[in-house]
């Protein structure tokens, strides 16, 4: 994907991202080694390197990169978000909240390990991540770490990822639920992860609160964008071309945007949230604003 807006040399994301996502994930494997007690352990990285797009770290080292950071000041970041993002898919798949057996194409944690060691194995990653950014941030100021820190656990606490995940959980079954409620939370559940992310990156970077903002603003729509086009891709795409659990009616008990105002219109709302997002880029320079505006395409475009 060439960003559109650049004139001068071609920019390839494709290689960016392969570039930064292999990094990243020689990163993670470094961040937790196995050792006693080997089960938890075992657990966490079996999760954690069990493959993932990796967005959430991406988008921390490329919004980084935009303010005026590098990749080694945001990489114990990186791997912090994709540590919370893994604690988030381990809980989420319980038998208390969407019982599910399949994740990333293999049988989820509470399967291969038990609940009680997944419950635990998310609650160590949880605990890593801002243990890893707190004792491994390097190169950064210890005000704008501390500041990083607070705002990415107001983004994932029960104002965000979490509170999300608590409505979402009530409306299930419900045939009544509306746009305002889905949006509440996806904005929430899905969104508030990779506006923190954004944040994350933006402060940890150096960024001045009008960056910070234009960045957070970014994130939202792409965070939700991500959203609409899953709920697209649920409704196209078979369980196992998604890695889901077979046979599960995934749509059962999920109200969705295709459920809400059909796939064309979802669609519309895509691209529009694409656009959106793509806006907020431009009072930077079109150049370094070009991974984040690939960003933003390859998310509207996935097909996985
Ligand atoms: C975060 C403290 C804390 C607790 C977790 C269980 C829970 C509370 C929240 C659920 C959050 C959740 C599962 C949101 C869905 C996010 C989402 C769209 C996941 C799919 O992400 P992909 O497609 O996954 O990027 P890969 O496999 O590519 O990593």
């Amino acid at each position: 994907v060439c960003a559109e807006g650049t004139s001068k040399l071609p920019f390839s994301f494709k290689a960016y991202m392969a570039q930064k996502i292999d990094a990243i994930n020689q990163a993670l494997d470094a961040a937790v080694p196995l050792k006693e007690p080997r089960k938890i352990h075992e657990a966490m990285r079996y999760s954690l390197l069990a493959g993932g797009k990796r967005i959430c770290p991406f988008l921390c080292i490329a919004v980084s990169e935009l303010v005026g950071g590098t990749e080694s000041m945001v990489m114990p970041a990186a791997c912090a978000l994709e540590m919370i993002h893994a604690m988030s898919l381990i809980h989420d798949d319980l038998p208390c909240m969407d019982n599910d057996d399949i994740r990333r194409g293999q049988p989820t944690s509470h399967k291969v390990f038990g609940e009680a060691v997944a419950v635990l194995a998310g609650d160590a990653l949880l605990a890593l991540a801002f243990q890893h950014i707190a004792t491994l941030t390097v190169g950064v100021p210890p005000e704008r770490i501390v500041r990083g820190i607070g705002e990415l656990g107001k983004f994932i606490g029960a104002e965000g990822v979490v509170g999300g995940q608590v409505v979402d959980l009530s409306s299930k079954g419900q045939s009544d639920v509306s746009l305002e409620q889905l949006e509440f939370i996806h904005l929430r559940k899905t969104a508030a992860m990779v506006e923190g992310t954004a944040v994350l990156g933006a402060v940890l970077g150096g960024g001045s609160d009008d960056e910070i903002e234009k960045l957070r603003t970014f994130a939202r729509y792409t965070g939700l964008l991500f959203q609409v086009v899953d709920d697209i891709l649920d409704v196209t795409k078979s369980s196992v071309e998604l890695g889901k659990t077979a046979g599960k009616d995934l749509l059962a008990d999920n109200i969705t945007y295709p459920k809400l105002m059909g796939i064309e219109k979802s669609r519309e709302f895509a691209e529009k949230l694409k656009k959106d997002a793509q806006e907020q880029l431009s009072g930077f320079d079109p150049q370094k604003a070009a991974p984040l505006f690939a960003l933003a395409h390859y998310v509207a475009q996935r097909s996985k």
